[in-house]
Order: structure tokens, then C-alpha cells, then sequence
């Protein structure tokens, strides 16, 4: 029998970031090696009996876009209400191809997909609070309430969605794991080690997907 340094219980889930196809290669977006994440998080999510995504899913002229600023380029910053944002090319548009999730992931037995980024003043990096760092997304309760209490996170990006979702599960009270080569990274301007250091910070474990059993 195989031993693994992590068990996967009941009380864990699965929490796949982001892996729509504006983040994959072709993509408006695309997250370098983006691909490389689905082999990875298929054969992860057979070793976890519960499983979730999420799904960035902004409305056109979405303040994070770098066109909804006159003047303003991708990856410029600009200051919102509730502080600097980072602006992005148009992606994720909702209802849009580029919004879809992989069709490569095989995760028929995820059992909720939640969308974020909805709100047009208001980005949502993290899967559990809106960039205003206040307005909750719903996930903290209904892992709660399914009582669940440890996440493992993967997917896209690690130094966006999944470090912010992963540091926001901890302030949430949940035990937090990024499976580090179930993810890939933007990485703009030192964006990955700052993350790295930010999770480490925030007490999110950092795992490797062979080490994990379920
Ligand atoms: C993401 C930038 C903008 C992500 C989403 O999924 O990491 N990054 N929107
Ligand atoms: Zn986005």
C-alpha cells in the first residue's frame, strides 16, 4: 500500500481555480504552462471525494479590464474605491467561450462550481471575499455548513486566485494546502515569490500532488 504524507478525509475538498480557457494557452489571458495544471488536477480529484471550481465570470467594461480606462494598459495599475487593482486584457467574459471551463478537466463529481468577479466595480481574485475585502462570495458558509474543514487549492493562477483564495481560507478558520505543481503563475513583477511568502505568512501549507492520498 502506498503511504502519502497527506490523507484526503471527508473532510476535505478539492478547490479547482480558474481553469477556464482564457487562462490556458490561446487564451486572452494565458497563464504560462497554464495547460500543464489539468493532467495534475484530474488525477488529484480521483483521490478526493469532494470537489469544487470556481469560475471567474466578470460582466463587459468590467472595472479590472485595462479597456474599461481610457488611456490605462494591461498589467498598469489604476486606483478604485478600494484600493490599486491591477488591470487585466478582457477576459472571463461571462457567457463568453473564453469563460468556459476546460473541457479536458474530467470532475463530474464536483459538487459545486461558484463564480466570482460578477460585480462590475469590484474584481474577486479570491474564491471566499471580493477584492474590498469584505464582500463574501458564500463559499466560508457552505464549507461550514457541509463541515468541511480543510481545502486543498490548485489551478490558476497561484499568485492571484489561488494565493488569495488560499490566505482567505485561513482567515476563514480553514486549513489551507496549495498543490503546488497542480498550479502555474503569472508571476508579474515578483508577484510569485511575494505570494509564496504572503501564504506562508498566513500559515497556507505547500504540498506536492504525489504526496497526497485519498
Ligand atoms: C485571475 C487575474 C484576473 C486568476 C483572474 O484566475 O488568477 N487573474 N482574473
Ligand atoms: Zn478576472
Amino acid at each position: 500500500m502506498a503511504s502519502y504524507a497527506l490523507q484526503a478525509t471527508e473532510t476535505d475538498l478539492l478547490l479547482v481555480i480558474d481553469v477556464q480557457a482564457d487562462f490556458l494557452p490561446g487564451g486572452a489571458l494565458a497563464v504560462p504552462d497554464g495547460d500543464a495544471v489539468i493532467a495534475p488536477i484530474n488525477a488529484l480529484a480521483r483521490r478526493f471525494r469532494h470537489v469544487a471550481l470556481t469560475q471567474d465570470w466578470h460582466p463587459a467594461g468590467h472595472a479590472s479590464f485595462a479597456t474599461s480606462h481610457p488611456g490605462k494598459s494591461p498589467f498598469g495599475t489604476v486606483e478604485l474605491a478600494y484600493g490599486t487593482q491591477v488591470l487585466w486584457p478582457e477576459h472571463c467574459v461571462r457567457g463568453t467561450p473564453g469563460a468556459e471551463l476546460s473541457p479536458r478537466l474530467d470532475l463530474r463529481h464536483a459538487e459545486l462550481i461558484i463564480r466570482k468577479g460578477y460585480r462590475s466595480g469590484i474584481d474577486s481574485y479570491s474564491a471566499f471575499r471580493e477584492a474590498d475585502r469584505t464582500t463574501p462570495t458564500g463559499l466560508s458558509g457552505y464549507l461550514r455548513e457541509r463541515g468541511f474543514t480543510r481545502v486543498f487549492l490548485c489551478g490558476l493562477a497561484t499568485d492571484y486566485c489561488v494565493g488569495w483564495s488560499a490566505i482567505d481560507a485561513r482567515a476563514a478558520g480553514f486549513q489551507a494546502v496549495v498543490v503546488e505543481d497542480a498550479c502555474r503563475a503569472i508571476d508579474l513583477d515578483g508577484s510569485l515569490e511575494r505570494s509564496w511568502g504572503d501564504m506562508a505568512g498566513a500559515g497556507v501549507e505547500r504540498e506536492q500532488s504525489g504526496a497526497i492520498g485519498g
